[in-house]
């Protein structure tokens, strides 16, 4: 299973062939948006610079980064790089960090998007004979829409059960013996949750692969999930600027995802500086649509923290992987001039028993200093009046935190189930400093 490659001409190119390749696509795409986007030409010009300077893949260095702000400025449709009537669907950014940006695709762009898919859904092990419940929101949000035609293009059959009902979810899951599921790691617990309160446990469903992504999730989070939703759970990564999910995934391995890199071309920058960093080196993920026609950006800042791991994959893809995604800059809360991810609390809660993968970071500032407050809940069995015990649980995680995070943090316990829960993505940080 874990050898099926779906497109073994693209994903296991040699290297050199996969540059020349990545050379030649960016070439196109310059000259594409130097005469179609105003935008990009206007930048070029600034900066001296004509389609023909760019010959190969190393001279994407030359070329100016695009960021959320120049999509905002531009709203809504001033990159596209064809006409309107060139463009078939549109999606819009869920919005996480402000106002949405809007996204239009070629009947082109939609046939790579679902090629992605296919070959993610592919290295997960999913096949023709799987049954797939798409468990993203349909909608403007990629999610849905764009696994939905990946598990159609595959051959699979697609489930487009959406959010919203997990109770009728699960009745289907039951009924068509289900094998895999795409959702958000969050919605994915929350699943769980639900089987659990109606009685029923993995056991009672076929689910045996589950494709997850669209919010930074972490390695504790995978055992979670696996456990109890009986599935191989597998990270899929995406954005709606560059495509949408798809854009890399893992494979049989779980060591890093692939990155689609003849579509999507990757490099790592100092997220302050913007100075390009060797393989290896943590900062900001910085793509290129190396074959977008409808809105190709060049060079844009994700802001998604990761490193490019260098070396093989065993799977035999030679597409370059990434490491997990500590989370965005924007979600970096800088606590007493300390960096800290909630995905570093999530790690340090997960590897204790006793607590649920549910939590709240809530920071505020008090007589001039930065408080953190950790809220988690204990699972159902480990809920208990017996304060000593409940006392020395705090204490134990509270040490845990400060040897992880290097700052301490109040931590408060909360009964199960208190927590609010997503479908979608989940809010892991209320920040009252920016609230006063
Ligand atoms: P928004 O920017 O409004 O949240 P998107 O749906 O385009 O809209 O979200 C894309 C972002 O979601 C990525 O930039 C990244 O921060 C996050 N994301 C998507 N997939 C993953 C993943 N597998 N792991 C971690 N973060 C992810
Ligand atoms: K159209
Ligand atoms: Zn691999």
């Amino acid at each position: 299973m874990e050898n099926m490659i779906w497109n073994k001409n693209k994903e296991c190119m040699s290297r050199e062939e996969l540059r020349d390749l990545q050379g030649k696509r960016l070439h196109k795409l310059v000259d594409l948006v130097y005469h179609n986007t105003p935008f990009y030409r206007a930048k070029m010009q600034e900066m001296d610079l004509l389609p023909d300077d760019i010959r190969t893949i190393d001279d994407i260095v030359k070329l100016p980064f695009t960021t959320k702000a120049d999509l905002r400025d531009n709203y809504p449709v001033g990159l596209l790089a064809t006409p309107m009537s060139e463009i078939v669907r549109i999606h819009a950014s869920s919005g996480t960090t402000g106002n949405p940006t809007i996204v239009g695709y070629t009947y082109r762009d939609l046939e790579i998007w679902k090629e992605v898919i296919a070959r993610a859904l592919t290295a997960y092990g999913v096949t023709r004979g799987d049954i797939v419940s798409v468990g993203y929101g349909y909608g403007l949000f990629t999610g849905g829409l764009g696994a939905h035609y990946g598990v159609e293009h595959l051959g699979a059959t697609v489930l487009p059960t959406s959010t919203g009902n997990t109770e009728k979810h699960i009745r289907l899951l039951r009924d068509l013996g289900v094998t895999g599921i795409a959702c958000t790691p969050s919605y994915a617990l929350y699943l769980a949750e639900a089987l659990h309160k109606q009685g029923l446990s993995a056991d009672d469903l076929k689910l045996r692969i589950g494709a997850f992504g669209a919010e930074p999730w972490t390695e504790n989070m995978r055992r979670e999930i696996e456990e109890r939703l009986g599935v191989q759970a597998y990270n899929i990564y995406g954005l709606s600027e560059i495509m949408g999910p798809g854009v890399a995934y893992e494979c049989g391995c779980k060591n890093g995802s692939h990155i689609a890199e003849d579509h999507f071309y990757p490099e790592i920058i100092h997220p302050e500086t913007g100075e390009v960093l060797p393989l290896g080196q943590e900062g900001e993920l910085v793509l290129t649509t190396l074959t977008k026609t409808g809105m190709p950006l060049l060079r844009y800042r994700t802001k998604d923290l990761t490193t490019l791991m260098p070396g093989t994959c065993e799977c035999g893809r030679t597409s370059v992987r990434f490491t997990r995604i500590l989370g965005r800059s924007d979600d970096m809360l800088i606590i007493r001039g300390i960096n800290v991810f909630p995905s570093q609390v999530e790690n340090v809660i997960l590897e204790m028993p006793e607590f649920a993968p549910r939590y709240m970071l809530v920071v505020d500032r008090k007589n001039n200093m930065d408080m953190l407050e950790v809220q988690v809940e204990l699972r159902p069995d480990n809920f208990s009046d017996d304060l000593g015990g409940m006392l020395a649980l705090k204490k134990c995680l509270a040490e845990r935190l400060k040897s992880v995070l290097s700052i301490s943090a109040e931590v408060k316990l909360v009964e199960p189930n208190s927590l609010p829960r997503s479908e979608g993505k989940s809010t892991r940080v209320i920040d009252k400093r920016v609230l006063a």
